[in-house]
């Protein structure tokens, strides 16, 4: 989230896109509500009619995979009808950068697209630069090469009746939304947007987000309060996780992990590329240094690169993804696995195959509460025969949130400590024990080897005590940060070195326990104002709780409304004062050129309608689903073409003459995720027993199917039986001359548990988004027929 949960109740329209909240976020409804007792309009764009649409005061369907169609209407709507903040437009954004003669866009394609590899050269959509090395502007928004000129260019194709042909959205509640959205573009009005995996489990994904961003930038939405960009995370510390680099091409606080390239081959080489000329993260070798000296504490030096050359590298242009990594294991090149918390057998893409490939392992160990479907892969009530499988599978038994210490950090960046509530049941053991012990005792078996290969381990500091139970506080002093001669605790990232003087574990959190107090444990809930409970917890970056806030004033520093003050530049103090911590620094004043550039972290400072750093193109652009059921009507390109293809037989794609109806799938409050938990507690299992597709009132009738009819659902990857449930929730599309029809499910059953049912993943396709390989769970074809 650019902002967080409680400022949900400052908006005066909120948009809530590819998101479910009032069943899967339900207590982000208390902010809802708030928002709407005090008048705002709620809009729900979903293909389905949720119980978020219920609440709302607009409900717009949309056909599943459609969102850039659907947002680059209202820019276009936006842009057409001088519904945009222009002041803010023309000065936070770079609205005014002239880019440079290479960009070009014809019939779906960026210029520089190479067809074999499926990549662009991106580093040929750049600004266009001054014999100084600076970007050229045109203040006024006029020149045809600008962002905003060549921005209202593409989207010029966005008119109502394109979109909404594409979309199957009716043309008069399509309208409603973009008028009752873009209104928010009045200076000293709010409007944010909430997404969660409706909007990124897709072949587009990146670029839906990417929409919605440009769309809040347009409005002057981004860094007020009620406004932002806002995603609703999934499990309870998904922030968290990622913050530490969860995902396999970063490493904490989101900087990039070496690979084995000749630039990267030396840590200098590797800073010089991953280190912008402007922009905060020109200070990225302070914490990249800061953060080796966390993991290798004296055995970094500078001599030795500071360990650089300890750390594990990515093959140049390789994927090491989810379904990646199931492709790997199908090909049989993995030999060991160890699962966390996972049950891939459920929840991965095409489930029945990676299954199939688990069983090519030597080995698996599977951490969890649960004895699940995946650690079970390999027993006759799964299907399979386990005479024939040969992976040897070892499970630990894990306690859960309520028997274990330790931080969370939520959505909205607040990273919040959690007391262990009760002692651990049986030999279940905490996570970060099971890693402890592992860590030590792989060290100990290490310890004489005089290998070069087994350097990362003997280097690697595990200094968190010697029983089994690791200290949690100096693992969070460490991640703070400290001076390694005082061994006094940094204050925050400001303070880091890249002379191997300082170190943190990671830099977004360095502040969180300066001295003696671990701020992630305060609950102090005194409201200074604007909801921003300043001493509650701590919120990466700095304690800032709303990202960008330098765009909640105006061009000289005073904010746009007085019922939304973020800081203000107050002048007789010569400091930027208000209910936040400056997203800047707080001593710049008027004089400093600096002044009206909120958004740190960009190149100049602006917010990027133009982005060169998405891999599909510098505008988001409307391409169909992997498997879709009409040609694109806005170029002859029908799928995304940095979309990367896997494992040929992990993937099969079906036809529409085939597979004729479009199908989702979704949540619902009474379980959770795939089902290990809850399907385990005896009165959700009852709340929600069976696996069920939703199928419209029209396509039941037309397949002869009456609820609660055993029906059939088969796509080119699989098949499985389910209860049917005939709703009003989804409705046929009209697509100019064609209708669609789309059915849903919930994807939360398996074999094991008291509530069992079949697997909607065995339904899905193994493919995934061009930037981040999320797989497409969101929108796929299938046929349905009733069981004879
Ligand atoms: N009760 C409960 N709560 C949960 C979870 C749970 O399992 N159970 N899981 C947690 C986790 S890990 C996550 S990630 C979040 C996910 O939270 P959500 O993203 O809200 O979850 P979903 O229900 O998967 O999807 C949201 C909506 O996207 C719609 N949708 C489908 N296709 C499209 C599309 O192309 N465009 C748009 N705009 N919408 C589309 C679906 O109809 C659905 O209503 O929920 C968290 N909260
Ligand atoms: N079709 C379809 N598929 C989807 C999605 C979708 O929308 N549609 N959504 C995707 C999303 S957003 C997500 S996040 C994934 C989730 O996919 P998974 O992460 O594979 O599924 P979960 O059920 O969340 O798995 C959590 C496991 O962790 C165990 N567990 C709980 N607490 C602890 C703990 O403290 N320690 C350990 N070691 N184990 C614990 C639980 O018993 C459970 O077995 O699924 C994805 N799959
Ligand atoms: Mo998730």
């Amino acid at each position: 989230m650019t902002n967080h949960w409680n400022d949900l109740q400052y908006a005066d329209a909120l948009m809530v896109i590819g998101a479910n909240p009032a069943e899967n976020h339900p207590i982000s409804f208390r902010w809802i509500s708030k928002a709407k007792q005090k008048g705002a309009k709620l809009i729900s764009v979903d293909p389905r009619y949720t119980r978020t649409s219920q609440m709302a005061n607009i409900y717009g369907q949309l056909r599943s995979g459609t969102d850039i169609a659907f947002i680059g209407g209202m820019i276009h709507y936006a842009l057409e009808n001088d519904m945009y903040h222009k002041e803010y437009v023309a000065a936070y954004t770079n609205a005014s950068f002239i880019v440079d003669e290479q960009y070009s866009f014809e019939d779906g394609i960026f210029n520089d697209y190479d067809e074999t590899t499926r990549n662009y050269d991106k580093t040929k959509w750049a600004f266009k630069k001054d014999e100084n090395g600076e970007i050229v502007k045109d203040p006024a928004l006029k020149d045809p090469r600008c962002v905003f000129q060549l921005m209202k260019k593409h989207y010029a194709r966005y008119d109502v009746d394109t979109v909404t042909g594409v979309t199957g959205t009716d043309k008069d509640t399509y309208l409603e939304i973009c008028q009752t959205f873009t209104g928010t573009s009045e200076t000293g009005k709010a409007g944010t947007i909430l997404y969660a995996m409706g909007g990124t489990q897709h072949t587009v994904g990146t670029q839906n987000i990417r929409a919605y961003a440009i769309l809040q930038l347009l409005l002057g939405n981004i860094g007020i309060a009620g406004g932002g960009v806002n995603a609703l995370r999934g499990e309870s510390n998904v922030q968290g996780s990622t913050d530490f680099g969860l995902l396999y091409h970063n490493v904490n606080g989101y900087m990039e992990v070496p690979t084995g390239s000749d630039q990267d081959s030396k840590y200098k080489g590797f800073l010089e590329r991953i280190t912008p000329e402007s922009g905060y993260f020109s200070n990225k070798p302070k914490f990249y240094t800061s953060m080796l000296k966390a993991y290798y504490g004296d055995s970094a030096t500078k001599q030795n690169e500071f360990g650089y050359h300890l750390m594990p590298k990515l093959t140049p242009g390789k994927d090491y993804s989810h379904m990646r990594l199931f492709d790997a294991m199908y090909r049989g090149e993995l030999e060991g696995l160890i699962m966390f918390g996972t049950n891939p057998v459920v929840g991965g893409p095409n489930a029945g195959k990676e299954k199939e490939a688990l069983s090519n392992l030597k080995w698996m160990v599977a951490v969890d509460l649960f004895e699940t479907e995946t650690s079970a892969f390999w027993q006759k009530e799964a299907g399979a025969d386990p005479a024939a499988i040969q992976t040897e599978v070892i499970f630990l038994p894990a306690c859960g949130s309520f028997e274990k210490e330790g931080s969370v950090t939520n959505s909205g960046r607040w990273m919040q400590y959690r007391w262990q509530a009760i002692k651990p049941k049986g030999e279940s053991r905490a996570d970060l024990e099971i890693v402890h012990m592992l860590a030590r005792k792989l060290k100990g078996l290490y310890e004489n080897s005089p290998k070069q290969q087994d350097m990362p381990m003997k280097a690697l500091t595990w200094d968190y005590g010697e029983s089994d139970h690791p200290d949690i506080d100096i693992v969070c002093r460490e991640i703070n940060g400290y001076d390694m001669k005082t061994k006094q605790q940094i204050k925050g990232f400001g303070d880091l070195k890249d002379d191997g003087s300082t170190c943190s574990g990671n830099w977004i959190y360095s502040g969180f326990y300066p001295e003696s107090e671990n701020l992630s444990k305060r609950r102090d809930n005194t409201n200074e104002g604007m909801s921003n409970f300043l001493n509650w917890s701590f919120a990466w970056p700095a304690n800032r709780r709303i990202l960008y806030n330098r765009a909640s004033a105006d061009l000289n520093g005073k904010a746009w409304s007085k019922d939304r003050i973020g800081i203000q530049w107050n002048a007789a103090e010569k400091k930027w004062t208000g209910f936040d911590v400056p997203d800047f620094v707080a001593a710049k004043g008027p004089d400093d050129p600096t002044f009206n550039d909120p958004f740190i972290m960009m190149a100049g400072g602006k917010g990027a309608l133009f982005s060169g750093g998405v891999n599909e193109g510098p505008f988001p652009e409307h391409y169909e689903p992997y498997e879709n059921p009409i040609s694109n009507a806005f170029s002859s390109i029908q799928l995304n073409p940095a979309v990367k293809f896997g494992e040929k037989e992990m993937n099969a794609q079906g036809d529409v003459s085939e597979y004729p109806i479009v199908a989702t799938t979704y949540r619902v409050s009474e379980h959770w995720q795939s089902g290990a938990m809850t399907r385990n507690i005896p009165w959700l299992a009852e709340l929600m027993p069976h696996m069920y597709i939703e199928i419209s009132e029209e396509l039941a009738q037309e397949k002869g199917i009456s609820s609660k009819d055993r029906v059939i659902v088969k796509t080119a990857r699989g098949e499985i039986e389910a209860f049917a449930m005939i709703t009003k929730r989804f409705k046929p599309y009209k697509l100019k001359d064609k209708t669609i029809h789309q059915i849903g499910m919930p994807w939360h059953f398996g074999y094991k548990g008291i509530a069992t049912g079949a697997t909607a993943n065995r339904l899905t396709p193994h493919i995934g988004d061009a930037n981040t390989t999320i797989p497409e769970y969101k929108a796929f074809l299938c046929d349905v027929r009733r069981v004879k």
